[in-house]
């Protein structure tokens, strides 16, 4: 009998092919734990954290950075839509796009839907990440990556935005992690600050800012400092099932008026036709759907 014959024998005998199958990954946070099962496709240490992609039964290929979900192909729609479209569809112009972070592609092929965008800057502090979303998860960033309008630096998003030319983008969107790591600064004053700098006055920001459950603290702390950098800033909230308690929160900002409220007519009704999630109508909702007691802790 041929070797590999005789090894899914013993394999099968000692039940070890449904483990390696059907294995859980979870994602521990403060005493709870947030798990799907499937398998480890592939591991890998970066010079700035772990890098996993697993496969799993239920929302097919996922990406956990520090073993911490960030995206998984079935549900990623549900976080990269609503942080994009509230912010696109508002700022006046769309010359020039900053994002920070988003090394998977979701965010920048959700950006370059709009025919009208001319330049994205994409700066993600990890190569390896980038090279291992664009070889395990096509599927997240699709052509994203063959774009011509799509400019992609390995670069720390926090020392960028320092040396950026103030006044200079229609949009910055901060697609990172959790804070910490590597993503720790982009939670800081400092950086929402040059953020402000480098935005136009006409323009709109947005970040992704952690749950209003699982993270409270860090959720309230992100909104207050960005309505003070900026003057107005807004959460809306909305579920991505694989996140510490599926409960996700993003936040807008702009200078002078609430201008992300008001999605531009002829861009929305194009956009929302491309979407799983996100329509003029989900937002109102969403931005209107801040539970009682964050809606005090954040006025207090
Ligand atoms: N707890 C997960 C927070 C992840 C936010 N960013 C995800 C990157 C998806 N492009």
């Amino acid at each position: 009998m041929k070797i590999h014959k005789r090894l899914i024998i013993l394999m099968k005998q000692f039940n070890f092919l449904p483990k390696l199958f059907n294995s859980w990954k979870d994602e521990y946070q403060e005493d709870v734990r947030y798990g799907l099962k499937g398998r480890t496709l592939i591991e890998k240490k970066s010079k700035f954290q772990k890098i996993t992609v697993f496969e799993s039964k239920r929302y097919g290929k996922a990406l956990l950075l520090d073993d911490c979900w960030m995206t998984a192909e079935k549900q990623e729609k549900q976080y990269h839509e609503c942080l994009v479209h509230p912010a696109l569809c508002s700022s006046e112009e769309l010359n020039n796009i900053l994002i920070i972070g988003g090394g998977d592609g979701g965010t920048a092929r959700e950006c370059l839907k709009y025919k009208e965008l001319k330049k994205l800057k994409l700066i993600e502090i990890d190569e390896l990440v980038i090279e291992m979303s664009k070889r395990y998860l096509s599927e997240i960033g699709c052509n994203c990556w063959l774009d011509p309008r799509l400019d992609v630096q390995s670069e720390d998003g926090i020392s960028w935005v320092q040396k950026a030319e103030e006044n200079s983008f229609d949009a910055i969107i901060i697609d990172g992690s959790d804070p910490k790591g590597p993503a720790k600064g982009l939670f800081n004053k400092k950086f929402f600050q040059n953020c402000r700098r480098i935005l136009k006055s006409n323009g709109v920001f947005a970040a992704q800012t952690e749950s209003p459950e699982a993270f409270e603290k860090t959720h309230i702390e992100s909104v207050k400092v960005i309505r003070e950098v900026f003057g107005k800033a807004d959460p809306l909230y909305g579920n991505v099932p694989i996140y510490p308690s599926g409960w996700w929160s993003w936040t807008f900002a702009s200078i002078g008026k609430r201008r992300y409220l008001y999605p531009i007519n002829s861009r929305a009704e194009q956009i929302s036709k491309t979407c799983q999630f996100w329509s003029p109508r989900w937002q109102k909702g969403s931005f209107d759907s801040i539970p009682a007691h964050i809606e005090r802790k954040l006025k207090s």
